[in-house]
């Protein structure tokens, strides 16, 4: 018998947050954990030491989260996503721990500028656009509302590209935000996963005499986690961020070395790494190659394995899965968990298919993010049976049940059932993933009621038809910490003084801002925080572009992925049409404007990139046109990431949110904006809608077709050229673009652009314009009405509060996940 009794281990003691106490610590890390003299210390080793020293305090409350779960046996949410677009965490982390004086105080006893290191920190952009960060603003609103979660994703090591221009061409560069280390994470050896891939499935008898499939990989690569801590506001909870890196088993082949293959000898170690080197720019657009599949198995079966042993370390078995543990598939990147859990708990865990199936179903819940068919994944069925041979078996099995199903109990037609299958047979034979993440979960959901409602009559109409009530809808919030108080604290002090601090812990008390809508002295003041937010983004834009901007004027703004149903070609139109007005009627009254744009295109995606080169062509003209007198101007601010948001978002007058409706699935820009007082110009899409709901149809404008108008007039035959023709404005601007006017060294270079506008007119450009035009003028009669201008935008303010991620969150928990 053991007689050694295990000593009792004290926990730290509780650190004090007294600046003091802050400065001792930093120069502390400083000296032992960086190694350098507080003399010859630099801005960055600055950074990492306050980042340490506040990184200790997080984890206090992370190590109380986690022990708390096992505790209490609480339900755990794991939130799988190929993209967490996060950006900078320092401000994040720093101000929902409380300590934001403290450190700054302490800082300055050091002669720190918080401010100039904070802007230091590299943004972190592990993802493309609107889905990742999503998933960054539900990782802090899980914190926040106290849901024990985890996000699973990828440790890219080049997140999203760098954008520069060059003649007004987008240039990719790289983008290495781990240069200078990353203070943030902690790699944790000991949560390290095989991954397989290729080789092929042996059966062998049980037992019992069942068949027992034993896949015989012949590649692995080994998952590594790395873990960042999420806090929540306040502090209340820490959540985990686990982040995989693809490490090869041997590092180094040393025969191959010794033998003088010195390239060799690492070829499986650089194949591995490469595995997790940089993130696919692909957004709402196919990203397609074998690579992004491997990726896609590869975090999505770490996260499982990783799942399936916490899953056990508690509980004695499988069967309590769907009451311990809910997993949330955003998009369908990781849709092969399906296929995945069920052969783990079948293959390792030795449980028969049907109950395997059923606890994936009951475990699991997937959101869609796009209606656009060419952006729901699917993959040729050589590479999918060639990668995941035993997966490709499953699929086929639950292919096989669920075919039955339709058709023995619903009576499904042999179209229905082509159209829910897993497989698509109408061209080369490809595997759905959004058909395979449908059938393996509980719960489907749409990101804002439009698009929920659109999905079950367009790309899961079918499916729909077979489990009616599966579909449902969580429309998309942002975190009110990020996106107002830190973004803004301008504003946040105002609101403060107004109504209190209520509205920080919860968002939906903002209404009583409304109060003050008509107030004039709290408009004038309202007022002031808005031009210092745009002298702020006047100055970043004069010292990154060399371009005086005027803060007096309308700051109108279009940021997001350059995508053409987003239609900044139709932004950059209008653009060119008040141009030509301006210079025709010098004589009358013009409100000052300046068209901001930024935004990334897709390196494949052509006509995104000459959209681009559109805006900086108009741009260019524009901007040097003295005819124009400084009236109009137009700005294409390159490498827009979360940090430039953050300067533009406060700085808005005016919103662009003028998608072709039915195309935005959801848009979480526009709720960053209105929260920020910016007035919307929209059409009735995504979340535009719900967002006119709440402030009331008099404060944002609304113009141009709906989405049922835009489905009739593409099955009715549109005829654009009829409406163009009939437009002066609109002939004479397209004209002008195709004929050269703005590409003088190139005149035919947006021919084939505009001649698609006259041809088909997909995305309505030409069946909106007018209405948006229209629109546009009525923007500029409430600008010219201060008084009104603010009521609404003070309105937009108040009436925000319901888009807050944490009423997004709590809806997923009660309503899906049954956690929290
Ligand atoms: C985006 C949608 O385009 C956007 O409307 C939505 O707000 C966002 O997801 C979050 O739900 N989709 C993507 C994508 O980013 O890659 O499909």
């Amino acid at each position: 018998m053991n007689t050694v009794s295990k000593p009792t281990i004290p926990s730290p003691a509780p650190r004090s947050s007294r600046p003091e106490i802050l400065a001792e610590e930093i120069i502390e890390r400083l000296t032992y954990r960086i190694g350098k003299d507080a003399k010859v210390a630099k801005p960055h080793d600055w950074l990492t030491a306050t980042i340490l020293v506040v990184r200790d305090r997080i984890i206090d409350k992370w190590m109380e989260s986690t022990r708390k779960v096992y505790a209490t046996g609480d339900k755990r949410v794991y939130y799988l996503s190929l993209e967490f677009l996060i950006g900078r965490l320092m401000r994040d982390a720093v101000t929902n721990m409380g300590l934001m004086e403290q450190v700054r105080d302490a800082l300055t006893s050091l002669g720190v500028d918080v401010n100039v290191i904070a802007g230091l920190e590299p943004d972190a952009a592990l993802g493309n656009g609107g889905l990742g960060r999503l998933a960054a603003c539900f990782m802090e609103s899980m914190a926040t509302v106290e849901v024990p979660a985890y996000g699973y994703g990828i440790r890219y090591v080049h997140g999203l590209f760098r954008q520069q221009l060059a003649d007004g061409w987008q240039v990719e560069l790289p983008e290495s935000w781990l240069a200078h280390g990353n203070p943030w994470e902690f790699e944790r050896r000991e949560s390290a996963y095989e991954i397989g891939y290729g080789g092929a499935v042996d059966v062998a008898n049980d037992a019992e005499g069942e068949p027992r499939y034993v896949w015989k990989p012949a590649e692995r690569v080994i998952a590594a986690a790395f873990d960042t801590p999420v806090v929540g506001w306040r502090g209340k909870r820490v959540n985990t961020l686990r982040l995989w890196s693809a490490q090869p088993i041997d590092p180094i082949l040393l025969d191959a070395f010794n033998a003088g293959d010195h390239i060799g000898a690492l070829r499986e170690s650089n194949k591995a790494e490469s595995l997790t080197r940089v993130l696919y720019p692909a957004d709402a657009t196919p990203a397609g190659q074998e690579l992004r599949l491997r990726q896609e198995f590869f975090f999505s079966s770490a996260s499982l394995q990783d799942i399936l042993r916490r899953h056990l370390q508690q509980y004695d078995d499988f069967t309590s899965l769907p009451d311990k543990v809910a997993i949330q598939l955003n998009d369908t990147h990781p849709a092969v968990s399906v296929a995945e859990l069920t052969r783990l708990l079948c293959d390792v865990h030795g449980m028969d298919f049907e109950q395997a199936f059923d606890i994936v179903r009951r475990t699991i819940s997937y959101t869609n993010h796009t209606l656009l068919p060419e952006a729901l994944e699917t993959w040729p069925i050589p590479l999918f049976e060639r990668l995941l041979p035993r997966h490709m078996q499953l699929i086929y099995a639950i292919n096989a049940k669920i075919l039955l199903e339709a058709r023995r109990e619903k009576n499904f037609t042999d179209t229905e059932i082509r159209s829910i299958s897993l497989i698509d047979e109408s061209g080369d034979r490809r595997v759905r993933m959004g058909n395979l993440a449908f059938v393996g979960s509980h719960s489907i959901n749409g990101v804002s009621a439009l698009h929920t409602e659109l999905m079950k009559v367009t790309v899961f109409a079918d499916l729909h038809k077979l489990y009616p009530n599966r579909i449902n809808n969580k429309t998309n919030g942002i975190t009110p910490r990020r996106w107002l108080q830190q973004c803004n604290p301008g504003l946040t002090g105002l609101i403060r003084e107004a109504i209190g601090d209520e509205f920080m812990d919860d968002a939906e008390k903002l209404k009583p801002l409304e109060k003050f809508a008509t107030d004039p002295s709290f408009q004038e003041r309202f007022g002031a925080v808005k031009r210092a937010n745009k002298v702020a983004l006047s100055n970043l834009v004069a010292s990154r572009m060399g371009v005086k901007i005027d803060p007096s004027a309308m700051f109108d703004i279009q940021i997001k992925r350059i995508h053409e149903y987003k239609r900044q070609l139709l932004n950059v139109i209008e653009a060119v049409a008040l141009y030509d007005q301006i210079r025709s009627h010098p004589e009358l009254d013009w409100v000052p404007r300046v068209k901001l744009f930024a935004g990334k295109a897709a390196p494949s995606y052509h006509n995104a990139k000459l959209i681009i080169k559109l805006i900086n062509d108009v741009s260019r003209t524009i901007n040097n046109d003295p005819a124009v007198r400084g009236l109009l101007k137009v700005v294409f601010i390159p490498n827009y990431n979360v940090s430039l948001a953050e300067v533009m978002v406060p700085a808005a007058d005016l919103s662009e949110q003028i998608s072709t409706a039915g195309m935005e699935a959801s848009g979480t820009g526009n709720m960053k904006f209105g929260l920020n007082g910016a007035l919307t110009i929209g059409t009735l899409d995504g979340a535009n809608v719900e967002m006119r709901d709440n402030v009331g149809a008099d404060n944002i404008v609304i113009f141009g077709l709906r989405a049922d108008e835009v489905s009739d007039a593409r099955s009715d035959g549109h005829n654009p050229r009829a409406i163009i023709e009939s437009s002066r404005e609109l002939s004479q601007a397209l004209a002008s673009i195709a004929g050269g006017v703005f590409s003088p060294d190139d005149r035919n270079r947006y021919a084939q652009l505009i001649d698609g506008i006259y041809s088909h007119d997909w995305f309505m450009v030409a069946a909106d314009f007018d209405a948006y035009a229209a629109a546009q003028r009525d923007v500029d009669q409430i600008w010219n009405k201060p008084s009104s201008w603010y009521a609404k935008t003070i309105n937009n303010t108040a009436r925000m509060g319901w888009f807050s991620s944490d009423r997004t969150i709590r809806q997923y928990a009660d309503e899906i996940w049954r956690a929290g």
